[in-house]
């Protein structure tokens, strides 16, 4: 057989394979949407994005065009000509990139083909009614077919396809066992079976290295979509993760290390004026309090100078997203307020998404009972004026002044009685927004009742769960959600098990200062890079080393010393906090994901680099001595001091040819007390 024809790395082709692909389901959303603008900046019409065709969203999402590339309509073509209705289009987003959705219900007629074949190809069994792994494998099969006919009619760029979460995974093994032509990155944001754990009672950090993972998967009933996802772990050129927290979970529950650490970024915006980020902070703060009067009617006791909002959000995953340990901080803070007279009042917000039936009347008729009141002070304050203008008119030299006594009519007295009546209450403002399908079991109904959060006047800590995502067009709370963020005062992520953590991260690009902890990717990346964080609105509460009780009273602790600041204190901070925004921009955290392909090509087409090795004479397209090619990451540190002046999270220990992935040494802040201090180790075994 005569060699296949070597491809041009320096033009390659670049596709991401997810199914969040123009499609918000969580958090591989908002790394594909905000990455875009420096992907497409990089690669132009050569980077494209697959998905399933979600017709709903992309309807919303996406515009049709026709593609041009000979290859993707050739392939195209041929997969229409078998049935499969695909949609090509760009992207409604900045950087507008190219993106080609599968409609994964035109090739079902193919599934129990492919389930076969993935059995007999890679040893994967798929039982018959789990539809999320049907999902996943029609869309596997659908994107290797894409890809094997794609190289067959470009024969010349190379090709590298990133696949994103185990979802999207079965292509990869597909393309190594058909030998398709491409070079492939798996890319996880979360393992399966680390999730899962963590979300039952289970003690996940220290006991990592003892899990029997096929035992705990088939347990749980996951065991298939654990093979996916450790077959594609396996087969990629290139395994990547998130943080250096999930890359030695991978290490331990998926049997790979990883090869580096693709951290997430955030399109970061600068506004002209520096100080304007604090203007609409002002300005939707606001809006936060005329939903809190409505909603604390007739015991607004309360005065908003002195009010501090909290908020904590994101998939409502109770213990995972630490909302257990948040609700329990926020009663010791009030036990703690209380105890100390402090003329504060925090309101804090939980906003996680859970089945409702509707909007709850009493947080309707609050909005509603405050908005009657305005209209009402709104028509007296205009029979006033006018009738004070009429007696001004009427004035003679010699007369006393317009009394004020006279300028309210008996009707206007009448009508504000009414409303100041319509704000007796005889219960306490709600905990909750909505009704909930299952409230009595509800777990963060149920810790709030636990903790008797109950919204009572002497509470100085007053709690809303808005069981919901935020929109402008909700009739009791109408904010989006970036808009919300930027009013309050503090975002708080006491996670347990969080890969990453973009809560806190779009926090910090807002301005806004946040509590988060050493087990989310995110605290642990923000800790080894900035030597005093807390200063900078990056508080970090300790899940590791400390017992429970402890991370409790620490994350009170934070929030105490908050409610304790002044106003002056409050902006410097927020000040302080914006100028982190720089180290969360793609246009730095994107290096990264620039070493894994220059890995994924240098494992696919070694000999394309053989003037590259050190000490090579030639110049190389990667050593960058033949012009650059790809955006440089800022070359000037954030004025925070940084530990170490590494540039990008790589630079603690990535990406580079010839190993064999990360050593575990290298893992940022992330070693076993036994590693440290055997004889230290806190916990029995
Ligand atoms: C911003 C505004 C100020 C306002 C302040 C309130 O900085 O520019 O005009 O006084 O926010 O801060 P606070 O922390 O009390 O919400
Ligand atoms: C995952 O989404 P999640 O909230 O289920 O992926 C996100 C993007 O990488 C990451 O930020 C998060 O920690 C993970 O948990």
């Amino acid at each position: 057989m005569s060699e296949p024809p070597k491809r041009d790395i320096r033009n390659h082709v670049l596709f991401e394979v997810a199914t969040e692909v123009a499609n918000r389901v969580g958090g591989i959303y908002s790394v594909l949407k905000s990455k875009a603008q420096v992907t497409t900046a990089e690669y132009g019409s050569k980077y494209t994005l697959l998905g399933p065709l979600n017709r709903a969203s992309a309807a919303m999402e996406v515009e049709e065009i026709e593609p041009k590339d000979p290859a993707i309509v050739a392939t195209i073509k041929s997969m229409g000509e078998r049935g499969i209705q695909t949609l090509y289009g760009r992207w409604l987003i900045d950087g507008a990139p190219r993106v080609l959705l599968f409609d994964t219900g035109t090739a079902y007629y193919k599934l129990d083909e492919w389930k076969a074949d993935l059995w007999s190809t890679a040893g994967i069994p798929s039982p018959p009614d789990d539809h999320e792994t049907n999902e996943a494998i029609v869309f596997g099969y659908l994107v290797a077919w894409f890809l094997g006919e794609y190289v067959y009619h470009e024969k010349e760029g190379a090709v590298i396809a990133q696949f994103h979460e185990w979802l999207a995974g079965v292509g990869v093994p597909l393309c190594k066992k058909r030998k398709i032509d491409v070079t492939t990155i798996f890319t996880t944001h979360a393992t399966l079976l680390g999730r899962y754990l963590c979300a039952g009672s289970v003690d996940f950090y220290n006991n990592l290295q003892y899990f029997d993972c096929d035992a705990e998967a088939g347990k749980r009933g996951i065991y298939h979509r654990y093979c996916i996802e450790r077959a594609a772990a396996h087969a990629a050129d290139v395994f990547t993760t998130v943080s250096h927290i999930t890359a030695y979970e991978s290490e331990h529950l998926l049997k790979r290390k990883p090869d580096g650490v693709l951290p997430n970024g955030l399109n970061v915006k600068k506004f002209s004026a520096t100080h304007e980020f604090q203007n609409l902070h002002q300005t939707n703060k606001e809006r936060i309090t005329d939903f809190v009067r409505g909603h604390f009617y007739g015991h607004n006791d309360f005065d908003p100078e002195k009010t501090l909002y909290f908020f904590t959000a994101g998939r409502y995953e109770y213990r995972n997203k630490g909302v257990d340990m948040f609700i329990e901080s926020l009663a010791r803070l009030n036990h703690r307020m209380k105890s100390a007279g402090s003329d504060m009042t925090v309101v804090a917000f939980l906003i996680f998404p859970a089945q409702t039936t509707s909007l709850a009347v009493e947080a309707l008729k609050g909005q509603a009972v405050i908005k009657s009141l305005r209209d009402t002070l709104g028509h007296i304050e205009h029979n006033v004026g006018k009738k004070l203008f009429d007696k001004a008119l009427a004035w003679h030299e010699g007369q006393d002044p317009p009394d004020e006594k006279d300028l309210l009519t008996a009707q206007d007295k009448i009508m504000l009685r009414r409303r100041l009546f319509a704000m007796k209450r005889y219960n306490l403002p709600p905990i909750v927004t909505h009704n909930m399908v299952n409230d009595a079991e509800d777990p963060i109904l149920n810790q709030l009742r636990r903790c008797q959060l109950f919204n009572h006047p002497a509470d100085r800590v007053k709690v809303v769960f808005h069981p919901e995502f935020l929109n402008s067009a909700n009739p009791v709370l109408p904010m989006d959600y970036d808009d919300f963020v930027r009013g309050t005062h503090m975002g708080i992520f006491s996670s347990y098990y969080e890969p990453w953590g973009y809560t806190p991260a779009e926090c910090t690009v807002m301005g806004v200062p946040s509590i988060t902890t050493n087990l989310s990717g995110f605290g642990c990346y923000m800790e080894e890079l900035i030597e005093n964080a807390s200063d900078y609105g990056i508080y970090i509460v300790d899940r590791r080393m400390k017992g429970v009780d402890d991370s409790v009273n620490q994350l009170c602790e934070f929030m105490y010393e908050f409610t304790r600041k002044s106003k002056r204190q409050r902006i410097n901070q927020r000040n302080r906090t914006e100028r982190l925004s720089d180290l969360l921009d793609w246009k730095r955290m994107g290096m990264e994901y620039v070493k894994a392909r220059q890995l994924a090509l240098r494992r696919a087409y070694p000999d394309s680099f053989a003037g590259d090795e050190a000490g090579g004479e030639e110049p190389g397209y990667f050593d960058g001595t033949e012009g650059v090619k790809i955006s440089r990451p800022l070359s000037a540190p954030g004025s925070p001091r940084e530990r170490s002046g590494m540039m990008t999270p790589g630079d603690f220990a990535s990406l580079q040819e010839g190993r064999e992935g990360l050593s575990t040494e290298d893992y940022i802040a992330w070693k076993l007390p036994e590693e440290e201090e055997p004889e230290d180790y806190p916990f029995p075994l």
